[in-house]
């Protein structure tokens, strides 16, 4: 029997500082209506979602910052994202900012969640490869404040069965890394949802910016061909509190083909019908890893050679 999934991607416009959770959870739940109505049984928003991306501004107030995270998923401000879910039938992915108390100490986390069309919370992910620094620097245009205000996810990069699939997710900068999407294809992943908040300019490198969405279609294009799965990538995009942010969300096949793609930098929702078995073909032939992969080899080379010096 063909396996077929319908993927939303709801791209978002900017949040501004001001715009307040409830606000924003309309404008998600107008995207979550446009996405069943176009077909969608899920629809996966970005990375941390909820807010401004926060992370551009330094910040000592332990408050301040706080006020950016969630204590609870679901919480009073975002429960009706599960109750309409339930009332649709629909899934979704949301990024959020998580405060976590379970370790006996507060801890802070760039998390995900995959939730099912009966409004239950199926799995979570958080962010393992935080980009920027934890330094203040003043000088530069906009900070990227991810080492400060976040720790490195603690749960790896997990898959669940969902959605007629195997899904699993990753966060903006781990699209970046080969070993995220690799660590999902050799748990036979289908889908991967990877939502983005990326500024079109690199303060610490101008020179890349031209080459932008280049780079955002290149590291997503490579991990959907090379682990045999669907690629949802959903930006967080345009001018948001004077930081232009890349938009370009998009839908990618296992063949690395883009098949979806959005064409503003607002609220836009894009759909495609996903058939997990083109995923099954090319991990039976080309990406066969049990047949073609060599691991051994791999890590004799590392040990034969160590780590070259980087002078
Ligand atoms: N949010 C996030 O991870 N942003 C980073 C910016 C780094 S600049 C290359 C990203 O990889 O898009």
């Amino acid at each position: 029997m063909a396996r077929t999934v319908t993927l939303a991607a709801a791209q978002m416009g900017p949040i501004s500082r001001s715009e307040d959770r409830a606000s924003v959870v309309a404008r998600l739940l107008a995207m979550m209506r446009q996405a069943k109505a176009m077909g969608a049984d899920v629809v996966a928003y970005p990375e941390a979602t909820l807010t401004a991306f926060f992370p551009h501004w330094f910040t000592e107030d332990e408050a301040e910052v706080d006020a950016w995270f969630e204590r609870e998923m679901p919480g009073p401000q975002t429960q009706p994202l599960f109750d309409e879910a339930r009332r649709l039938a629909i899934g979704f992915h949301l990024g959020y900012c998580e405060l976590d108390f379970s370790a006996g100490r507060k801890r802070r986390f760039n998390t995900s969640i995959l939730v099912d069309s009966s409004g239950t919370i199926i799995g979570k992910y958080r962010k393992i490869h935080l980009p920027g620094h934890s330094d203040h620097r003043p000088g530069t245009p906009f900070q990227n404040l991810e080492k400060r205000y976040f720790e490195v996810g603690d749960l790896g990069f997990g898959v669940w069965r969902a959605y007629g699939g195997v899904a699993g997710m990753i966060i903006c900068n781990d699209r970046r890394w080969p070993e995220s999407y690799r660590v999902l294809g050799l748990q036979g992943v289908d889908m991967v949802f990877c939502g983005y908040n990326t500024p079109v300019h690199h303060p610490a490198a101008p020179d890349h910016d031209r080459l932008g969405q280049f780079h955002n279609e290149l590291s997503m294009q490579s991990g959907a061909y090379q682990n045999s799965c669907w690629v949802v990538g959903i930006a967080k995009a345009g001018m948001e509190e004077g930081v232009d942010m890349i938009a370009g969300s998009c839908i990618i096949a296992p063949n690395g083909e883009i098949v979806a793609r959005a064409t503003s930098a607002d609220d836009e929702v894009i759909v495609a019908r996903c058939d997990l078995d083109l995923g099954r073909s090319y991990r039976e032939t080309t990406f066969n890893m049990a047949i073609h992969r060599r691991p051994e080899h791999y890590r004799m080379i590392v040990e034969r050679t160590g780590r070259p010096d980087p002078g």
